[in-house]
């Protein structure tokens, strides 16, 4: 039998539509969540890290008035920058370690740790430990951006204050092993502070100096400061506006939705309510590789024989459950 065919059968069987495709693995959402009686914990503040953002903000808004100094070398260097820190994420922490949804080689995973060191937004294993939870108790006190909370709070919010308690306690119950067990997550998060100096600011800034002479303010600026903000504003995006805006083919009960302007901004990460619903896709839509840089990506990797077992709903299977739960509209992709 194909993992596909697994994959559906076990769909079949499924109350709520989703399954879990790796025996233990933590990324469905579950139900019987129940939020704590009483009054809601204190919102605690983290002034440095409102300070912090604040400044990154600043300071790329200030890069965006260098654009116009800076070289058209080191406006496509800007680019390129963008693109490893985004797949360090998308491809990386996102459809690899969080869900698992196709498997890498290792000089594929270490490319993807780099990239994902570029994009600086917590090592590999603290994302995909925040986003199994995310998925699981999508929308309550245990999601770390929980979206009921608000656009602002699931956008950027939610990394100013301290977290929801129930975040920590249901994401210490969450099964983990596959990340623990991989070297090169493990080596990631031993060495992250000085992989993230380095790849997110010291080689974005040195490159274009040493290559071809750009002044070293311009080189910190805009493919260090403000390619960095460009690439958090565009994962943060999927966690507010995918949550709040958009149809729902698949899943009219849930808040995640379809949303082409995200699905372009984060390199095919905007197919929000697929991606819910269907969380171990390695395509995160139905449409492979349309709008989907990630997914071509992929398939690139697996042409190359860096990537193989790519996950996928079968179409039957996403017919049936847009009939079944789906808001009734038309294709999105
Ligand atoms: C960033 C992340 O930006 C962005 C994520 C985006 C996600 C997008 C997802 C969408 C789908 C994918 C699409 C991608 C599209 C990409 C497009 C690209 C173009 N379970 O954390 P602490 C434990 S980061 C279990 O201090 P506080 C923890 O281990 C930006 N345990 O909590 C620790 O235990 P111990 C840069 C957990 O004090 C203890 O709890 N980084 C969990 O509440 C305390 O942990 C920043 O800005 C869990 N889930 O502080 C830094 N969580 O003591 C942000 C925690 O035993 N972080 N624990 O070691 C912080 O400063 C803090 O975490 C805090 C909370 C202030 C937010
Ligand atoms: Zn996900
Ligand atoms: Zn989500």
């Amino acid at each position: 039998m194909t993992e596909t065919e697994t994959l559906e059968k076990r769909a079949h069987k499924s109350s709520n539509g989703t399954v879990s495709t790796e025996a233990g693995r933590d990324d469905v959402f579950d139900p019987t969540y129940k939020a704590k009686e009483g009054p809601k914990p204190p919102m605690v503040i983290v002034w440095r890290n409102v300070i912090l953002m604040s400044l990154l903000h600043l300071g790329s808004l200030y890069g965006v008035f260098l654009i116009p100094s800076a070289s058209p070398l080191t406006l496509l260097w800007s680019g390129v920058c963008f693109l490893i820190s985004a797949l360090g994420i998308t491809a990386g922490v996102h459809r690899l370690w969080s869900h698992r949804s196709y498997k890498a080689s290792l000089p594929l995973r270490i490319f993807l740790a780099i990239g994902n060191s570029m994009a600086f937004q917590n090592d590999i294993f603290e994302w995909a430990r925040d986003h199994r939870v995310h998925h699981k108790y999508s929308e309550t006190d245990a999601d770390p951006h929980n979206a009921s909370r608000g656009f602002f709070f699931a956008h950027i919010g939610w990394l100013l204050v301290r977290k929801h308690p129930d975040v920590i306690e249901k994401g210490r119950k969450l099964e983990l092993s596959d990340l623990l067990a991989d070297k090169v997550v493990m080596f990631q998060r031993k060495y992250y502070k000085p992989s993230v100096l380095l790849m997110c600011f010291f080689v974005p800034t040195f490159v274009p100096w040493y290559l071809w002479d750009e002044s070293p303010w311009v080189a910190y600026f805009v493919p260090a400061l403000l390619r960095y903000t460009l690439v958090l504003n565009a994962s943060w995006l999927v966690n507010s506006a995918a949550h709040m805006w958009g149809n729902r083919p698949y899943d009219k009960s849930i808040n995640p939705r379809e949303n082409k302007f995200v699905t372009f901004s984060a390199i095919g990460e905007g197919f929000h309510n697929y991606h819910h619903t269907f969380p171990y896709d390695y395509a995160t839509s139905e449409f492979g590789c349309k709008l989907n840089l990630t997914t071509c990506f992929i398939d690139l990797m697996c042409l190359l024989g860096l990537a193989r077992d790519r996950k996928r709903v079968s179409h039957e299977i996403v017919q049936a459950r847009r009939q079944r739960t789906g808001d009734g509209s038309h294709r999105s992709g």
